[in-house]
């Protein structure tokens, strides 16, 4: 599918999105948005893609947040719809069946925050930059930013960034728990494309099996997080991948995965 506002690429079973409007630092509008809804579409219905990775395009951000342009037109209702969609896209994005890494490079702030925070976990460049500043155009983050944060930092971390609209750099964010690794920029996508690569060896029913008893489980009281690490541990006994995986350290082998449920 051809895109304007979104470069879509797929390498190697790795899959790389770019948000491409650098005129306006990536900002996330209508346009955007429903690209990037059909791209998840596109990945949704590949079962080839064992990782995706999101960055932005340029040197200076990821995404600088929702539109501004756009978003001082809408009304009450629209932007209750803008909030809705973006919201259902994100959660579209996080519930993806595979790993999806974020490449923060430069400005993440708003929507673009709370596209990095729906990702499994965050890479950033030393210039990156993350922030929340919606209390400083009279608004509150609108795409699961009041929801995320506080379930990835603490909650107190997250009022303290929401409440002051303050930016924090690529290293405080590593430092509160946001972003698992900082690199010059100049080696990011290296290093994201690194680990993408490792986690694409190992079996796909394995890695959709841990990112859902992960994620499921975060939402819940420990004793069900459990019984759904149970469940889904029933799940990968049932793949070939477990086959392989335990056969390979009995034969002295490395493993070569395949994906497939044997029931
Ligand atoms: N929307 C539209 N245009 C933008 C945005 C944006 N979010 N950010 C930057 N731009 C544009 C600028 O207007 C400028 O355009 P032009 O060259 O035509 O004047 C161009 O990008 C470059 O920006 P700057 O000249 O401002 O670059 P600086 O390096 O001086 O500053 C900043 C960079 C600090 C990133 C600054 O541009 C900025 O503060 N941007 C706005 C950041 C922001 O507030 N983001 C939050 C937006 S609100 C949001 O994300 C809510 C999400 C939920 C919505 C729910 C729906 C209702």
């Amino acid at each position: 599918m051809a895109y304007e506002n979104i470069i879509f690429e797929v390498e190697d079973g790795i899959a790389s999105l770019t948000f491409n409007r650098p005129k306006a630092l990536n900002a996330l509008n209508n346009d955007l948005l429903n690209e990037f809804s059909d791209a998840l579409d596109e990945i949704y219905a590949n079962e080839d893609i064992r990782v995706l990775i999101l960055t932005g395009a340029g040197e200076k951000s990821y995404v600088a947040g929702a539109d501004i342009t756009e978003l001082a037109t809408f009304n009450s209702l629209q932007a209750k719809h803008f909030s809705k969609k973006g919201q259902a896209t994100i959660s579209r994005l996080q519930e993806l069946p595979i790993p999806v890494i974020a490449a923060v490079n430069g400005f993440a702030l708003g929507g673009g925050s709370e596209m990095a925070l729906a990702c499994d976990f965050i890479y950033a460049a030393e210039n990156a930059t993350f922030g929340l500043p919606e209390i400083n155009l009279g608004i509150i983050p609108g795409f699961g930013g009041t929801q995320r944060l506080p379930r990835l930092v603490s909650k107190n971390m997250a009022k303290e960034m929401i409440f002051t609209g303050k930016m924090i750099s690529a290293t405080e964010a590593r430092d509160i728990g946001m972003v698992n690794k900082v690199c010059p920029l100049e080696s990011l996508m290296d290093e994201v494309r690194k680990t993408a690569k490792v986690i694409a060896s190992k079996g796909k029913v394995s890695l959709r099996a841990a990112k859902q008893a992960i994620n499921s489980g975060m939402d819940t009281d420990l004793l069900t997080g459990c019984n759904i690490e149970c469940d889904a541990f029933a799940l990968c006994m049932a793949s070939e991948d477990a086959k392989e995986g335990t056969t390979a350290f009995l034969e002295k082998r490395k493993a070569t995965f395949k994906g497939m449920l044997n029931v």
